[in-house]
């Protein structure tokens, strides 16, 4: 690694411990010999063979010594000593999981959380800060190449910026992993990186004259971060800051390669949590972070006790979180929102609309004896959420215990039961604080868009990853849906590279684009008759329920579509399912109760129709396009997103996504959570397995074997294994080519094994490990005939 020198004190960060790495070296080992097996625990703990007896091999293990019989594909092939702790997993002789596993697991014991596999750059969460992030650090990634230094996020993102500037051509970072993996902190440290790199201060910046609070650029594109996080991150059981919906930050690079601007796009938002939190779990940090002491005068301003066990919405679970400061965090936000040039009026419109929520989860109904209508149990909650959202507190009842409805051409009032209205007063709740999350994230976009000449843009996703739990529902599926898109073009770039690089070096070789394999399941989702059709059509009818939309699936793809399952013996959380999937990742039981409902936005029309009205300009901005919608005969056909289904929305957003994704040169950055107790240091060795299962590693790795994965270039190749047919090479001097060719021919390898390229030679998986075992035997043969010849001499 020539980019760090080993006396550089970054080097102990970023490099493996020569010294060390030479000890482990040193160990004794037998290729035929030293394998790995199952462990229950580990995963896979090294073992050496002892006899085998047709398909059982007996094994001893290598640590606890424990003699047992495994059967012989239960056995995997272990790497050579010289291969520990390499950076780029793809150079593995044997690429197996259970080498991914070891390599990744001993990196990570020695701080080193990145490494390459192939395409992919994998980082394991370490759960504590390293010094792998500072400005020394970035200023020795700025304009390397990555073969020139260790494996490191930044160098993925220099990278992309330089393949941008040269090749004339957007680029895309995309993020994914579980939650909890790291995607965020990654995310913000890649865009760190360019802020760094490629910032554009001018002098007498128009908004540094204007203003002292409002920041330049790269500043704003760093601190809509914190704002971000405070409407669309909580506290998960899983994640103390989790993101609850999926963003794409797109950077856009003016002539000179400087930052000119920037949008963010966001997927997804969970809006469930505005009502509704688990015991372990939290509502939205912003909650919590305006009733804290940071910002006093707010409290007035918005008629709240600054109490948050106090308003039922949000004190359902936890009301703080282990290393989150909500006064400090207030404080970040508030100012975050004055450095991205929000008005005063701006940020406490959003912050009173947020207050209106807490109230309203306070407001009290009871039912009136003997009839269907329900009526205000006090309205004092009532005439505080009407104050801040600016309508008119006995209109706002009116329209939650009677609303209007059309019947044919007529508008008629309707009575509601108590339950019905508390379900208004949710839906309420829920889409006001959706509206709100995305006029924010349209107004920071106002704000990164400047007027700078835009040439070429990097992409940064931060989307969270396949998911497989005991309960899923709507909400896994709209994420596996992406995800399975997200696989088949990574499957798809992985093919067109594979494609190329066999072209250039003129070999012949029919790849199959692994894209495909995942087009069946696409479409299952996507296509007409679709599930996500049947269940938006299903959302039209007035009279669906849940098991109607589960009769439509099973009539229209059971025992049609492949993919398509009834819930069966194998799956998880069989017992609340009621299809199952087969997604690239895993087959997965889903539930569908609720889907339609979850599906849509099922705010009242008389509730729209009064917040459009409001004095409040935010709240009458937030309500009005819907209504828009809704009315004009002429806007049928292309319905504002405000009016469709969920379903139909991401659809379109991941359609968009994709376009833009293929029009970008992608890297891949795999994020893995190491294990489930937030802990430093500890690999729980199935949880990661499963990981790079459902992330595409194995998936990278297995299309890989397909192909020739091992390549050497010719020199190598004569210099390190002429030993194996010196006979077969004519004397004087004979260039690599002529002698790899003639080495293979003399080992009589099968010509389906290896291809001669332009410069390489291509291997099967596989074969530079039998190639590697033969050497040693040869070395192993010289050394005791000299040994002999010594001892005879002597
Ligand atoms: V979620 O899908 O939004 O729930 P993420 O985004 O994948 O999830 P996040 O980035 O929020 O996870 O990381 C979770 C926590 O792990 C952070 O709050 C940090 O405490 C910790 N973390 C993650 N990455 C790093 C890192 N590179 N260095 C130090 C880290 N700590
Ligand atoms: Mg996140």
């Amino acid at each position: 690694m020539s980019g760090i020198h080993p006396d550089d004190p970054d080097y102990k960060y970023l490099c493996v411990d020569r010294k060390a790495l030479m000890q482990l070296q040193t160990v004794p080992f037998d290729g035929k010999k030293n394998c790995w097996v199952p462990d229950e625990k580990l995963g896979f703990v090294a073992a050496e063979i002892q006899s085998s007896k047709g398909d059982d091999i007996t094994v001893k293990t290598v640590e606890k010594m424990d003699t047992k019989t495994v059967k012989k594909d239960d056995i995997q092939q272990m790497n050579p000593p010289k291969f520990e702790k390499i950076e780029d997993m793809a150079n593995l002789t044997y690429l197996n999981e259970a080498s991914v596993l070891h390599n990744l697991r001993t990196r990570y014991a020695s701080g080193l959380i990145y490494t390459y596999s192939g395409l992919f750059c994998v980082v394991i969460n370490p759960y504590r800060w390293l010094s792998i992030y500072t400005d020394s650090i970035i200023q020795k990634f700025k304009g390397k190449r990555r073969t020139e230094m260790p494996p490191h996020l930044f160098s993925v993102a220099d990278n992309a910026y330089q393949f941008m500037l040269q090749d004339r051509e957007n680029q895309s970072m995309l993020i994914t992993g579980e939650s909890g993996a790291g995607k965020t902190e990654n995310t913000k440290k890649v865009i760190m990186y360019f802020a760094r790199v490629a910032a554009n201060i001018y002098k007498g910046d128009k908004h540094c004259v204007e203003q002292q609070k409002v920041g330049n650029l790269e500043d704003q594109i760093i601190q809509a971060n914190p704002v971000l996080e405070a409407f669309g991150n909580a506290k998960t059981v899983r994640n103390n800051n989790s993101s609850r919906f999926g963003k794409f930050i797109r950077i856009h690079f003016g002539p000179t390669g400087k930052i000119a601007g920037a949008d963010i796009e966001t997927y997804l938002l969970e809006k469930s949590r505005v009502t509704f939190q688990q015991s372990a779990e939290r509502d939205y940090h912003i909650f919590y972070m305006l009733l804290s002491n940071a910002f006093p005068k707010y409290h007035e301003m918005m008629l709240i006790t600054p109490d948050p066990a106090l308003f039922s919405f949000i004190n359902q679970g936890a009301l703080t979180v282990d290393g989150i400061d909500d006064v400090e965090e207030m404080k970040i936000a508030d100012s975050s929102f004055d450095i991205l040039g929000f008005t005063y009026e701006e940020k406490t419109s959003l912050y009173k609309c947020t207050a209106s929520v807490m109230h309203m989860g306070e407001m009290k109904f009871k039912q009136r004896p003997r009839e269907e209508q329900a009526e205000a149990d006090g309205t004092a909650d009532a005439e505080k959420a009407a104050f801040l959202l600016g309508v008119n507190s006995n209109d706002l009842l009116k329209s939650l215990l009677k609303p209007k409805i059309k019947v044919g051409s007529e508008v008629v009032t309707q009575g509601r039961t108590k339950e019905q209205v508390l379900y208004s007063v949710s839906a309420m709740a829920k889409s006001l604080y959706d509206r709100m999350f995305k006029w924010l994230v349209t107004r920071v976009n106002q704000t990164l868009d400047t007027k700078n000449k835009r040439n070429y843009f990097i992409g940064v996703l931060d989307i969270a990853g396949f998911e497989i739990f005991n309960y899923n529902t709507f909400e896994q599926l709209c994420i596996n849906y992406t995800n399975e898109r997200l696989q088949q073009f990574f499957n798809h770039h992985m093919f067109i590279l594979e494609q190329e690089e066999y072209k250039k070096e003129g070999i012949q070789w029919e790849f199959i684009d692994f894209g495909m394999d995942l087009q069946a399941c696409i479409d299952l989702i996507e296509k007409p008759m679709g599930i996500l059709s049947i269940l938006e059509e299903e959302c039209m009818f007035p009279k669906a329920d849940d098991k109607s939309f589960k009769d439509k699936l099973f009539a229209n793809h059971l025992g049609k579509s492949p993919n398509f399952g009834k819930p069966g013996n194998a799956s998880k959380g069989k017992g609340q399912s009621d299809f199952e999937l087969h997604h690239y990742a895993g087959i997965v039981p889903y539930s569908t109760v609720a889907w339609l409902e979850k599906n849509k936005d099922p705010i009242n029309e008389t509730v729209v129709e009064l917040l459009s009205h409001s004095k409040e300009h935010l709240v009458q901005t937030l309500f009005v396009q819907h209504k828009e919608a809704e009315t004009t005969g002429t806007h049928k056909k292309k319905k504002s997103s405000a009016f469709q289904t969920i379903s139909a929305v991401h659809k379109e957003s991941l359609n968009k996504l994709m376009k833009n994704l293929y029009s970008t040169h992608p890297h891949f950055v795999r994020c893995i959570i190491p294990n489930e107790l937030k802990q430093p240091g500890l690999i729980d060795a199935h949880l990661v397995l499963n990981q790079l299962q459902c992330n595409g590693v194995l998936e990278g790795i297995r299309i890989c074997r397909k192909g020739f994965p091992n390549r050497i270039i010719y020199s190598e190749f004569k210099q390190r294994y002429s030993i194996l047919a010196p006979n077969a090479i004519p004397q004087g001097f004979t260039d690599g080519k002529q002698v790899t060719e003639k080495v293979l021919l003399a080992l009589q390898l099968d010509p389906a094994e290896y291809r001669l390229g332009t410069t390489k030679v291509f291997f099967k998986a596989g074969v530079l490990g039998m190639l590697e075992d033969m050497r040693d035997e040869r070395l192993s043969k010289i050394i005791s005939m000299f040994q002999a010849h010594i001892r005879g001499y002597l």
